[in-house]
């Protein structure tokens, strides 16, 4: 018997991290960092106060039915679409997320993906590798201006206003965005982003990238009809989730140029990706990488670490979602 309270961490964290957690917690952790199925995670959770989670660990009503013990979950991403919030509220149960120590590296992302999906990198390495280059073109793999050009943001949170100030600062684009509430006058000013409505923006911008929240709202937000209203020479970058555009209609359009080229870190159904975006040219494929700096991943697993400390020990979390 111990009075420590028990945790899961359900992937694998840094050593450092794990350490630290085992000066407050009883710790199980998953060595072999394979995800677990639902009933796996049922499972590992029996008997366990406290989980620390990612986007691979569903928390909702079925899960929490079957693990009465806990009383918080701390997932290490900002986005909390695996967590069915209102069911854990009513179950008693806390969710946490990781938001601010990302926004920069995010942002940094975001504009590496919408610059080598502008500038065809991806697709230039590609015919340079297979061997291909064997004389220099006026042409060759000619792309879309990044400079000067026209941003479209949707979704304007920390990570797309972070975007925003690269583009108006940075590159001296016009910024415009979609939110779902206008942002206050003194960020806009900051920003340099214009608020236009969705189809102003589609039809408008000649990088569109997506940085909206995954929701029911937000499902397939981006898919053939909006696509439509794009221009033939933009681009789409996607980093925020998958299922936030429509994959396979996205495929088509590409394939038939009804957009120049997308980017994108995220996918319907990760890590599986759409068969069709694999055999597109124009298309910049990453794995869910956007927050993938050494010094930002450790922030992230420290900052769910300190909510689950946070928790037990002084009774609240430091970003709460519930
Ligand atoms: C995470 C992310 O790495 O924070 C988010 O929402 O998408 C990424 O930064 C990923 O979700 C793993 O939990």
């Amino acid at each position: 018997m111990t009075s420590r309270p028990a945790i899961l961490i359900a992937r694998a964290v840094f050593p450092e991290v794990v350490a630290r957690l085992r000066e407050h917690f009883e710790v199980e952790t998953n060595d072999l960092d394979a995800p677990f199925t639902p009933v796996e995670l049922a499972q590992r959770l029996q008997g366990k106060q406290g989980a620390m989670t990612t986007g691979s660990e569903r928390i909702d009503a079925a899960l929490l039915a079957a693990c009465p013990e806990l009383r918080i979950a701390a997932n290490i991403a900002v986005g909390y679409n695996n967590f069915d919030v209102p069911a854990m509220t009513a179950a008693g149960v806390l969710a946490t997320n990781t938001p601010d120590v990302l926004t920069e590296t995010t942002a940094d992302f975001g504009f590496a993906l919408l610059m080598a999906t502008a500038r065809r990198v991806t697709e230039s390495e590609h015919f340079l590798r297979a061997g291909l280059w064997n004389r220099w073109a006026l042409d060759m793999f000619a792309g879309a201006e990044v400079h000067g050009s026209i941003l479209g943001i949707l979704g304007m949170g920390r990570i797309g206003q972070a975007i925003a100030r690269r583009g108006a600062h940075g590159f001296g684009m016009k910024v415009i965005y979609h939110n779902r509430s206008r942002l206050d006058a003194a960020t806009e000013a900051e920003c340099q982003a214009s608020y236009v409505s969705k189809d102003q923006l589609l039809a408008q911008a000649d990088h569109l990238i997506l940085v909206v929240p995954y929701s029911a709202e937000s499902h397939h937000a981006i898919g053939a009809a909006e696509i439509a209203q794009m221009k033939p020479t933009a681009t789409l970058v996607n980093i925020a989730r998958g299922g936030i555009v429509d994959d396979a209609a996205l495929a088509v359009a590409l394939r038939e140029k009804r957009i120049a080229a997308a980017g994108l870190d995220v996918f319907e159904g990760e890590p599986k990706v759409h068969p069709d975006l694999l055999t597109v040219p124009n298309v910049v494929l990453t794995p869910h990488i956007a927050s993938a700096t050494l010094k930002t991943r450790r922030a992230m697993a420290d900052l769910a670490a300190d909510n689950l400390i946070a928790f037990f020990t002084r009774g609240e979390a430091l970003t709460p979602l519930n």
